[in-house]
């Protein structure tokens, strides 16, 4: 036989050899048509009698992305992944993985489960189930602590990280210098196989738990604990490689099983797998498909070489592409370069970067105090201050020194970039592209596409993010575009509480205890009173019909406390330290301003009452958001939380979270404040018209597009 009618595993007789190809586009995931064609190619070679050995690979640049994580949510599913690899793994005749390209999860469990693993020095390998919610459940558990050693194995399982195959001599039993040389390498180790080595299975490999072996399970144990507070999986993935030491591996597969659907059935796993698609799915927008044309972006420019400017020049140097910075003052101009090459400095000291890379990367920034240097920009990028009329006239300066088709893009956090494109003459070349504080360092960019913004560079923005390792999002024009302007309530709620008898302490605890990275009053103290206060002064149209807006926080900053860089703010903190030490004098000037503005303070703020304002008016926020057509998709929000505002991701992102609870109980609990709260929950905390009609029909987030 030399083909069957399986088109995702093409199936080949050469010489003796069966090849069984994976062929399925594009990452080779296994789903049922490759599980159906790896056994139906092992029981056809074991069948032919011309077979003398078995080779499993890929014609793709990868080997296998794993399991097909689409198939999760259910559907007819055998024959399921174990079942194929103890086919492969019991097979009388010798089966060898050649792996042409990168492993992972399933794929990895695949080639574990084969006799024999070839591959080339650059290539890698993982089992990053654990960032799915999940542990390997095909047997790498048990099988990869069988041929690695168990800090390895345990290493790779609890922490998904990719390892290069040269770390994994145990593993591989043939790595050839180039992958050019693997099909003549893998023909040679064929030839050597001998009649006593031909059929090497893992599972008969025996382990044992002994002092040392524990003591590494007590170390990993101990720092899995600290480094990956709040998840389920990576504890459950330790308790599984455990099992390879004090069972039989029949035994040991069993209890990998049945942890492996422990963590399956968690809110958890659902969420990380959302966010998994979700991801992705932020980069297909409909604004232009693969005919829409994409402009080159060869040299950037920035305006403004503050500390965000120079965050984002840093992202386009570390991707090579030359960036000018634009100062009007030399000095300012220098002391910004100053500041990028102290970073990449600070990087070279922690061996994140060689001397060398520092120089490369410095060589392709250069300053400038003339916007005539900007004639042969393809891409410009503002980072002046946040003043409207300062922006327009850089953009009118900009609109007549860059060359037709420049992109002119503002790194605005909130403003109107529709009225930002009115200082040009060419409107359909302008677009937001909000980085996120730290510049260099943050995944997230909102793309802000403009009413006239053409789908070219919306096309091009999106693409350039990749380019320089940027997740983006495309979101609309609205005062804070989807992050910020959903950050308002969250933290209008907690200043709220603060008011109403709740204590700065308080209100973080629920929030980190719900997994947020800070709670808001640590937040705020970090990033600076001063800025809500400028933003509150600004934005007096939206709440000068609440008067106890920000009320306490207005007072710390008019008393000179602005948060960590003055050592005091909603908290009080030691110089040089960043530890928050709550203040009574804070509670005291709450209690002030809670007289004055005739808000009655309780002593009965229940830790539930803090997460239903605090969270679900955020997604509250995100509903009209969504109504609005600002974000094209709840997912889309998600991934703006989760890499802009460090949302946990075992939550999924705000809007997973909120599908999660049930969008009933979500407009149950927020009608159930609003009406306590009398002309407050009037003001505040109206259910959002989307968010009353999915929750009447029982529907979700999720599945809601405009
Ligand atoms: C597992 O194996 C469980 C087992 O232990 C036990 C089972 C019993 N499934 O990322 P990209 C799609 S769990 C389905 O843009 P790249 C992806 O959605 C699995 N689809 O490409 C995208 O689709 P679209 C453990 C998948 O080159 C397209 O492929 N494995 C899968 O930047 C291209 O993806 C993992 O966790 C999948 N497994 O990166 C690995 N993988 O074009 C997950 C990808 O429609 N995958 N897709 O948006 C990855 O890490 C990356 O995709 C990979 C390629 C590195 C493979």
């Amino acid at each position: 036989m030399t083909d069957m009618e399986n088109k995702a595993v093409a199936y080949n007789v050469e010489q003796g050899v069966a090849t069984l190809t994976m062929q399925s586009a594009p990452v080779n995931a296994l789903s049922r048509a490759v599980r159906v064609g790896l056994i139906e190619g092992i029981e056809a070679a074991l069948a032919d009698d011309s077979v003398n050995a078995i080779v499993v690979t890929s014609s793709l640049p990868i080997f296998s992305g794993g399991a097909d994580i689409s198939e999760f949510s259910g559907g007819d599913l055998s024959p399921m992944l174990p079942e194929v690899l103890d086919k492969i793994e019991n097979a009388t005749k010798p089966v060898v993985a050649v792996l042409p390209g990168p492993a992972f999860g399933g794929g990895l469990e695949v080639a574990l489960a084969c006799h024999h693993r070839i591959t080339f020095a650059g290539n890698k390998v993982g089992l990053p189930e654990v960032n799915l919610g999940i542990l390997p459940g095909a047997g790498g558990t048990q099988r990869l602590p069988r041929l690695a050693d168990v800090q390895t194995a345990l290493s790779m399982i609890v922490t998904g990280r990719p390892t290069s195959v040269v770390k994994l001599p145990g593993v591989f039993d043939k790595i050839s210098d180039k992958p050019e040389h693997l099909l003549d390498d893998t023909k040679q180790y064929l030839a050597s196989l001998t009649e006593s080595n031909a059929i090497k299975r893992t599972s008969e490999i025996t382990l044992s738990m002994n002092e040392e072996v524990q003591g590494v399970f007590d170390a990993v144990t101990a720092q899995t604990k600290k480094a990956s507070k709040g998840f389920f999986a990576p504890l459950k993935c330790i308790e599984a490689v455990k099992g390879a030491y004090t069972l039989a591996f029949e035994d040991g597969l069993k209890h990998e099983g049945k942890l492996f659907m422990a963590c399956m059935n968690t809110p958890q796993a659902r969420a990380q797998q959302h966010f998994f698609f979700a991801e992705r799915a932020a980069g297909h927008v409909s604004d232009f498909d693969k005919s829409t044309p994409e402009r080159s972006i060869e040299k950037v420019a920035i305006i403004g070489a503050g500390t965000m400017g120079g965050g984002i020049a840093m992202n386009f140097a570390n991707a090579g592409i030359p960036v000018t910075m634009l100062e009007l003052k030399p000095e300012a101009l220098e002391k910004g370069l100053a500041l990028i090459r102290k970073n990449y400095e600070n990087s070279a000291k922690k061996g994140k970067l060689t001397q060398d890379q520092v120089e490369s990367r410095m060589a392709l920034l250069s300053g400038t105090t003339s916007y005539d240097d900007l004639s042969e920009v393809d891409l410009v990028i503002e980072a002046v201050f946040e003043k409207m009329e300062v922006k327009k006239t850089v953009f009118s300066t900009l609109d007549k020194v860059c060359k037709p088709g420049a992109i002119l893009a503002s790194n605005t956090s909130t403003l109107d970039i529709d009225e930002i494109a009115t200082a040009t003459s060419r409107p359909e070349d302008v677009i937001g592209l909000h980085f996120f504080s730290p510049a260099n360092v943050m995944k997230l960019l909102e793309v802000v596409k403009a009413d006239k913004t053409s789908s070219e560079v919306i096309k091009t923005c999106m693409k350039m993010a990749k380019r320089i390792k940027k997740v983006a999002v495309l979101v609309g024009v609205c005062f804070g575009f989807v992050g910020n302007r959903m950050i308002e309530p969250y933290g209008r709620e907690a200043n709220r509480l603060l008011l109403e008898g709740a204590t700065p302490e308080q209100v973080d605890r629920v929030l980190t205890e719900f997994g947020m990275p800070m709670g808001p009053f640590t937040m705020g103290d970090m990033a600076g009173l001063d800025i809500g206060y400028y933003v509150r002064q600004s934005r007096q149209e939206y709440i000068s019909h609440d008067p106890a807006y920000g009320a306490v926080a207005d007072r710390l900053v008019e008393m000179g406390r602005n948060g960590l860089k003055t050592g005091r703010g909603a908290y009080n903190y030691e110089p040089g330290s960043r530890v928050p030490i709550p203040d009574p004098e804070v509670l005291e000037i709450a209690k002030q301003e809670a007289n004055r503005l005739g808000v009655k303070q309780r002593s009965d703020i229940s830790d539930e009452e803090i997460l239903v304002r605090v969270m679900y008016t955020l997604i509250n926020e995100g509903a009209c958001i969504l109504e609005e057509g600002i974000a094209a998709k709840s997912s889309d929000i998600d991934v703006i939380y989760v890499y802009g505002y460090g949302f946990p991701v075992y939550r999924g992102g705000p809007m997973q979270y909120a599908d999660e609870v049930g969008l009933g109980t979500i407009l149950d609990k927020l009608t159930t404040y609003r009406d306590q709260l009398g002309d407050y929950g009037k003001m505040w905390l109206q259910p959002s018209e989307l968010l009353i009609k999915l929750a009447q029909e029982n529907a979700s987030f999720k599945n809601y597009s405009k």
